[in-house]
């Protein structure tokens, strides 16, 4: 299965109703590796690149105005079919939608205010992963799993 690498972002209403711990613990016991994560207040201009495939839709404004009120905590995630794993966590768009231990039906009732957001393709992770973060802030290095120095035999 190919390693990838992928975009995952906590929005405000992930943070305000303190799931921050919970969610992470989930995207770490599905196996996923940490590279990059980063508290921010999304700044207007970032919140539009990231949902400018949205722009002119009805619940466009909302969204935005949802995103750039609170903080939000950007990471890159990695491991096998890391795109595929993260959108399954997450679960559908819309809460209502969901089932039982995905998390947006888990944590949160509608749309826009579904707590997490995950890169759904190969293409969006790449850009979505450069528009909050340098090639410096992606930290190399081994999980315990990965590290033979680690392994019984
Ligand atoms: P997702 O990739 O699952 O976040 O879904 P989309 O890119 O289609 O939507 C981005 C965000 O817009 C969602 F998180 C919630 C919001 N949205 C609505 O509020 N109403 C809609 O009908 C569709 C999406």
């Amino acid at each position: 299965m190919p390693i990838e690498r992928t975009f995952v972002m906590i929005k405000p209403e992930g943070i305000q109703r303190c799931h921050v711990g919970e969610i992470l613990e989930r995207i770490e016991r599905k196996g996923m590796k940490l590279i990059a994560i980063k508290m921010l207040k999304c700044p207007l201009e970032l919140t539009e690149k990231l949902y400018e495939v949205h722009k002119g839709k009805e619940f466009y404004q909302r969204l935005i105005d949802l995103l750039i009120l609170g903080p939000v905590i950007a990471m890159v995630v990695e491991g096998e079919e890391a795109i595929a794993a993260t959108r399954k966590l997450i679960g559908s768009t819309d809460p209502k939608e969901g089932r039982p231990g995905e998390i947006r039906f888990d944590y949160c009732q509608e749309m826009p205010a579904n707590i997490i957001h995950a890169a759904d393709s190969r293409q969006r992770a790449e850009f979505e992963i450069n528009l909050f973060f340098t090639e410096r802030e992606l930290v190399e290095y081994r999980k315990i799993d990965e590290d033979w120095l680690f392994r019984k035999s």
